[in-house]
């Protein structure tokens, strides 16, 4: 099977591995872990914020985030396509107990005058626009990089109306490799970042949360209450640091591949890519083929090829550190077989 599903799929390296089984533990909920210790404070340094905090799942930063700057009854500013939107199943109003308003971005990124007018003013019937999220990359957008002005243009107008701002940065790493910046050139523009190891850089678990200190010690808090506080937990951090130091570095690789397979199936009359592919992630509209988007993931499963829905006619490949170029050669050899032989 080549799993283009995700780049949540991938495995642990050998090397992680080998970090897990030697990893110094001790009880982190005393705070007492060496090897989590390690993790925070490089993945601080990195991000460039005064503290981090490691979470189990990048859903569960997000939340614990928007539970740390929000007071039920506010209201949160997102773009309308956002993962914690989207995908995190109403845990921003089922937890947090506030009010989502979402505003039309272009590939991801607000215009930061749309955002202006959605920032509520001091009125008695208004609730309070408690935080502004961001999304870098911008996974619905299909990977699309926001870009480092409109997150400095966001973050500005936030703070003249005193509105935090939290970065879903679950793929900012990939941002950040295929603009050739380092992490902490786009998280400046953030009051508090999170970051999944478990998605490109391969890690088998686990986020970080990045803030001010005083930020991170109000989310640990959240963090056991929401069950998060975990214990000899070094053995799951000690992959996290081989991700931050070792995996960055390669994910430029993915990024041409996911060019190279778009390039190939935009190459198939009835298949369109729609979305310019910034990095590692291709969505695909499937609706000249008559199919819903369902049947053709069944088709291609069936030549040993996996993807996701992505809406009733699109589906969407991800690139990752599994897939080689043979793999991007073997399953454009799919897609022509499959969908090719359609236009003839
Ligand atoms: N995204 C997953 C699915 O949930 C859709 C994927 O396969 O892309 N923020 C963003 C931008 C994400 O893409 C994801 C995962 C998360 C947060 C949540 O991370 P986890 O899965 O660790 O909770």
């Amino acid at each position: 099977m080549i799993d283009l599903r995700s780049d949540t799929v991938t495995k642990p390296t050998e090397e992680m591995r080998r970090a897990m089984f030697e990893a110094e533990v001790g009880d982190d909920v005393y705070g007492e872990d060496p090897t989590v210790a390690r993790l925070e404070k490089l993945a601080a340094q990195q991000l460039g914020k005064e503290a981090a905090l490691f979470v189990t799942s990048g859903t569960q930063g997000n939340q614990i985030a928007v539970l740390t700057h929000c007071q039920p009854g506010n209201e949160v500013l997102l773009e309308e396509d956002a993962h914690i939107f989207y995908y995190e199943g109403g845990a921003i109003s089922a937890f947090a107990g506030v009010q989502t308003r979402t505003i039309k971005g272009d590939r991801g990124a607000i215009s930061p005058n749309d955002l202006r007018k959605a920032i509520r003013g001091d009125d008695v019937h208004f609730p309070e626009t408690g935080l502004i999220c961001m999304e870098n990359t911008h996974n619905r957008a299909g990977g699309a990089i926001v870009p480092i002005e409109n997150m400095k243009e966001v973050y500005e107008l936030a703070a003249e109306h005193k509105i935090p701002v939290h970065l879903d940065g679950a793929r900012l790493f990939n941002a950040a490799a295929a603009l050739g910046v380092s992490v902490d050139q786009l998280a400046q523009y953030t009051t508090t970042v999170q970051i999944c190891l478990s998605k490109g850089l391969g890690a088998p678990i686990g986020s970080i949360i990045a803030g001010s200190q005083s930020f991170i010690d109000r989310a640990k808090k959240w963090r056991k209450r929401l069950g998060g506080g975990l214990r000899q937990v070094g053995v799951i951090a000690a992959p996290g640091i081989i991700a931050l130091t070792k995996m960055a570095d390669r994910l430029y690789e993915d990024h041409e591949r996911a060019k190279q397979l778009a390039e190939g199936i935009s190459n198939i009359d009835e298949l369109n890519v729609v979305n310019r592919v910034d990095t590692n992630i291709v969505v695909v509209d499937t609706s000249s083929l008559g199919i819903a988007a369902n049947e053709v993931l069944e088709k291609l499963h069936a030549e040993g090829v996996l993807a996701v829905p992505f809406g009733a006619d699109t589906i969407r490949l991800t690139t990752h550190h599994h897939i080689s170029n043979s793999d991007i050669d073997h399953v454009l050899s799919v897609f022509n077989k499959l969908f090719g032989k359609v236009i003839q």
